[in-house]
């Protein structure tokens, strides 16, 4: 008995003097594992893309969804619809003439770090590109139908990964109506008006809690080709250079299975872009557009781009399930909720902070885990041994020692 006792005490004081070395260990191995655990990550992805390509087909079925036309209402319906399980607001705002309604979509509400996914909704007014032979509305397939048809399945799928903190889809009206020439009976406001006003709305408690912003635009094409959209956060384009290339988006990288990849992303090719990841980006939040700005064309905002060709056909399941599945791993590995302490890249235009001290981050956040489990050792061990000691003392008084 007063063997086995003092055996269970010692027993107990080697555990606890193991366990900071044990994780130290983990923390040296840390971009090994988490290799391996994408991987495995990958496997479990639910994303559908046959489903996001039906919705581009529906969306499109709605006529074009400029920003005050039935079509757009039609479409702010059919988000009513299709979140149910989320909180939904509609923000309404006017620009001139033009009736601009945001639609905002929550989930876990107040629950740490924010993620916000977004996609404008709206189509253009005109097919304006000189390259299109009629100006009449385009059927915004590529341009407006996929991002809300990605934003969508991710809506259904979320629910079901657990997450731990708040996913905002934000579905912008009013992003593509620049430039528009006003004498063609059209009103012209500026570029992302619609996510400028969001911008807006938000307080500064919002603000500093959204730990990252991913604009999904134009992501439909058969014929994905992604580069580096600036102005961003260039943590955010690093984590999915990565969880790209081990899914094998990447040209001459090796994926999980070892197999080489194809051309999808390369973010060594660095374009500027006004889409509606710039308000976000001005105010200070980490942000990353991912559009493929070569529609159908090996030129840049030209081939398909606002223009009759705009259509279903040039949209595929598949590539919605690129982009999709690589937006679902980022999530489910809670690599987008955790970049929030990172800052905006150099390339910008912003007034805020202009280095990447991602790497200085997660070091501070190692070093202070390290110390808080030092801590929390040093506590339990002087606990445990004063329980021990107390007992000993107490046992001999009882003449049992
Ligand atoms: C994206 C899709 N954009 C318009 N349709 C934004 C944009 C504006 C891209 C101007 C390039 C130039
Ligand atoms: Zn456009």
């Amino acid at each position: 008995m007063r063997f086995n006792l003092r055996h269970h005490i010692s027993a107990i004081i080697i555990v606890i003097c193991v366990m900071p070395a044990g994780n130290s260990m983990l923390i040296s191995h840390e971009s090994e594992i988490q290799d391996s655990l994408i991987c495995e990550t990958i496997d479990f992805l639910s994303f559908n893309g046959s489903l996001a390509n039906q919705s581009v087909h529906e969306q499109v079925d709605m006529g074009p969804r400029t920003p005050g036309s039935n079509g757009s209402h039609s479409l702010r319906m059919y988000l009513l619809d299709h979140l149910r399980g989320w909180d939904l607001t509609f923000q309404n705002h006017q620009y001139k003439e033009l009736n601009i309604t945001n639609v905002e979509a929550v989930y876990n509400s107040g629950m740490g770090n924010i993620v916000v996914l977004m996609a404008h909704y709206d189509t253009r007014q005109l097919a304006d590109s000189v390259l299109s032979n009629n100006e009449s509305p385009p059927d915004g397939a590529n341009d407006g139908a996929s991002g809300v048809a990605a934003l969508l399945e991710l809506g259904r799928i979320i629910p079901e990964l657990g997450l731990n903190h708040e996913i905002r889809l934000v579905f912008t009206d009013a992003e593509d109506q620049g430039n528009l020439d006003e004498s063609k009976n059209v009103t012209s406001i500026p570029w992302a008006t619609g996510s400028q006003r969001w911008v807006e709305n938000l307080s500064q408690t919002e603000i500093d809690g959204i730990s990252s912003l991913i604009v999904l635009d134009m992501i439909g094409d058969k014929d994905l080709d992604f580069g580096k959209t600036i102005p961003a956060n260039n943590t955010l384009w690093d984590i999915t250079q990565r969880l790209a290339k081990l899914m094998g988006l990447v040209e001459s990288e090796t994926d999980c299975d070892g197999e080489l990849g194809e051309p999808v992303f390369d973010i060594s090719d660095v374009n500027y872009i006004t889409d509606d990841h710039v308000p976000p980006h001005n105010v200070g939040i980490p942000v990353m557009d991912i559009i493929d700005i070569r529609y159908g064309s090996e030129e840049v905002l030209s081939g398909h781009w606002h223009t009759e060709n705009d259509t279903i056909d040039k949209v595929s399941a598949d590539s919605l399930e690129k982009v999709g599945k690589l937006v679902e791993l980022g999530l489910r590995l809670g690599m987008w909720s955790g970049s929030n302490s990172t800052s905006n890249d150099s390339n910008s235009n912003s007034s805020l902070s202009s280095n990447d001290p991602i790497s200085d981050t997660s070091i501070e956040n190692e070093e202070n885990t390290y110390r808080l489990m030092i801590g929390l050792f040093v506590f339990l061990f002087i606990l445990i041994s004063s329980l021990a000691g107390a007992w000993v003392i107490f046992a001999e008084k009882q003449g049992e020692v």
